[in-house]
């Protein structure tokens, strides 16, 4: 995960490795874009889908990401996976732009609650049951999708989640409070993810949860995404 921590205070050429279809590296681009760090994207697939599909596998991104996943982060020669550890440190490591995650001890905790709840929970659903059959698998390796899995995910096991984000935005602006932070960027690349597979969000359901995600998509971080 980390190779060599760079202290020097020389030129920092930040590189993010991973297709942006992807929304861990989604949340990453997000919080760069945030921040008003520039960087470079290597789009580039996990590892374990450029063996599949018969692609080489570059030597800094095998450095940069030890479990072969994506994102990975690379700025000269320190290296970082995990898209919460990375919106981690560019918000210690960054003064720049908006903090990605609240001072105020409770909302603090509270953010990484529902990032932790996206990335752990929400991802079961969306991106391993919906996301992976809908598109990685028909669209990137062009193989015929389980419909069964995807139906049953959809219809059963998806509501529940949604309603408890969408009961857990009662009265509130974002996710952790008053403040926009990586619970709210989070949440809404797993949402997106769903939205790319064709999955219409019932307002009447779940108006906390749409109106949320009709607001963030129009902040100036998520046009890069969205556009995609
Ligand atoms: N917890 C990781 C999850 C990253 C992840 O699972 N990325 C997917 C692509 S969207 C991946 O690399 N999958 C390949 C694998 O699991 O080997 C993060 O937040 O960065």
């Amino acid at each position: 995960m980390l190779n060599q921590v760079n202290k020097e205070n020389g030129p920092q050429k930040v590189i993010i490795w991973g297709t942006s279809a992807s929304p861990y590296v989604r949340k990453v681009m997000v919080a760069l874009a945030e921040k008003n760090i520039s960087y470079e994207q290597k789009e580039i697939l996990p590892k374990i889908l450029l063996k599949a599909t018969g692609q080489p596998i570059p030597a800094d991104f095998d450095a940069a990401s030890p479990l072969g996943k994506i994102p990975a982060l690379q700025i000269n020669d320190f290296t970082l996976s995990d898209s919460a550890v990375i919106a981690a440190y560019l918000d210690k490591k960054f003064t720049s732009g908006n903090k990605l995650y609240p001072t105020d001890p409770e909302e603090y905790a509270i953010a990484l609650w529902f990032e932790h709840y996206a990335d752990n929970i929400l991802t079961e659903v969306i991106y391993k049951k919906i996301f992976l059959e809908c598109i990685v698998k028909a669209k990137i390796l062009n193989q015929e999708p389980n419909h069964n899995l995807v139906k049953e995910a959809k219809n059963i096991e998806l509501p529940p989640v949604l309603d408890y984000l969408n009961k857990s935005l009662e009265g509130k602006e974002w996710f952790a409070g008053n403040h926009f932070s990586m619970a709210d960027v989070a949440i809404s690349t797993q949402l997106l993810a769903l939205m790319m597979t064709e999955y219409e969000m019932d307002h009447k359901e779940w108006p906390n949860l749409n109106n949320f995600l009709k607001k963030i998509i129009e902040r100036p971080s998520f046009k890069k995404i969205v556009a995609r």
